[in-house]
């Protein structure tokens, strides 16, 4: 595909704390690749879409116990409108019981047109939410968050470096760590010395064969020791 024909990515955030993608969201690769016209991120605060006048989103269980949770309504009525506008790839729910993220579902998720991102907080979410409106549940690891919007930000990060063109090399996602199950090889740069500490002869070398050859070896080598588990599968 030329530059032009290349589609737009459209992150659809639905979150009860809009202010925390503020930073984040405004920073570095994310920022550029906003300014660039690679990716549009809209943030929805869910408050917005609640119907009663103290603009809760959370009620308590039934059947008792502690802890809010976050009510159908709203959620239905902002994922209903956005999906009036637009046809999306996915609904995704961030969720410490989800599948947990890796850079295969990254590069999967990387090719959609249109996403939305559900950001839970509080105790929980309506079960039904998830049946019926929720296509997707995803985890970034086996720990609890406060709350979905910083896995959110974790997975939008994930998904746009890798879209095509975000990365000023195009190449140097390929070569990140995971992309072929291998964590990338060291890197060194100037001074080749410094207070007796050289870098390895090879890279110095000029020889691309032996260079190539030196990093696939090392990045097998640090994938052994480090993280035995991508290999074996
Ligand atoms: Cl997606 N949400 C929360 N609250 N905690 C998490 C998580 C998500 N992924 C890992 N821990």
């Amino acid at each position: 595909m030329t530059k032009k024909e290349k589609e737009k990515m459209r992150l659809d955030i639905i979150t009860c704390l809009p202010e925390l993608f503020e930073g984040p969201m405004n920073q570095s690769i994310v920022k550029r690749s906003v300014t660039k016209g690679h990716v549009e991120i809209h943030i929805h605060n869910l408050r917005d879409y609640s119907t009663n006048k103290h603009k809760n989103v959370d009620d308590a269980p039934y059947g008792g116990g502690a802890g809010m949770v976050l009510t159908i309504e709203p959620i239905d009525m902002c994922v209903s409108k956005l999906k009036e506008e637009r046809a999306y790839d996915e609904v995704i729910f961030l969720t410490p019981d989800g599948e947990t993220l890796n850079q295969n579902m990254s590069n999967g998720l990387s090719i959609s047109k249109n996403l939305i991102l559900l950001c839970g907080h509080y105790k929980g979410i309506d079960q039904r939410v998830r049946d019926h409106l929720i296509t997707k549940e995803i985890s970034i690891g086996d720990y609890v968050l406060s709350g979905g919007e910083l896995a959110a930000m974790v997975l939008a990060d994930a998904l746009i470096r890798l879209i095509p063109g975000v990365l000023n090399d195009e190449t140097s996602a390929l070569s990140d760590s995971f992309q072929d199950n291998l964590l990338a090889p060291p890197v060194y740069s100037r001074p080749a010395e410094y207070k007796g500490l050289k870098i390895p002869d090879v890279l110095i070398s000029g020889h691309e064969a032996n260079i190539e050859k030196w990093r696939h070896e090392e990045a097998v080598k640090r994938t052994e020791e480090r993280r035995p588990d991508l290999l074996s599968d």
